[in-house]
């Protein structure tokens, strides 16, 4: 089970440690192919070797190659909501996660997308639940 996590980068890293936590929490599902999204040391160490579009063509064969994109949307990023409208294009199940109570709100457009599964949480223990959850549904005979 290959899995895409989704963060913003340059929307900025306010939550940054939430997405290293939940990727801890994603590889017990499959492989995390965006795993340097939780580290602001690997994604520095990414951005000096790669241009742009080697960063995005790489990004772009990784959501080709995953089973399904997982994507925690609070801080709004453009690149986190173009990777979710490529995903959906392409057909691949969608979980969103938004932080309730934080000083940001969604997109319409991703909130109000019935290609995706909105869910929200307050608590890493929430996420938990949502993860056993869409993994039940989407990949039932993991081991
Ligand atoms: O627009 P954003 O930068 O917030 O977009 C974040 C999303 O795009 C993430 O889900 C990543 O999958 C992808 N992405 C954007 N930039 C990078 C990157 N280097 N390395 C890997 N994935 C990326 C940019 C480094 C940055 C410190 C300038």
């Amino acid at each position: 089970m290959n899995i895409y996590f989704c963060g913003s980068i340059r929307g900025g890293r306010n939550l940054a440690a939430t997405y290293e936590k939940m990727i801890e929490m994603l590889k017990s599902y499959g492989k995390v192919l965006t795993e340097h999204l939780g580290s602001d040391e690997e994604i520095e160490s990414n951005d000096r070797v790669l241009t742009d579009k080697e960063i995005h063509d790489r990004d772009l064969q990784w959501i080709v190659e995953s089973d399904l994109l997982v994507a925690e949307v609070t801080v709004p990023s453009l690149g986190v909501g173009y990777e979710i409208g490529r995903a959906i294009e392409m057909g691949k199940p969608i979980l969103c996660l938004f932080k309730q109570d934080s000083k940001y709100t969604t997109s319409a457009m991703i909130a109000g997308c019935d290609s995706v599964e909105m869910r929200y949480y307050q608590s890493l223990e929430d996420v938990k639940g949502i993860f056993e959850t869409f993994f039940s549904l989407h990949a039932p005979h993991r081991t």
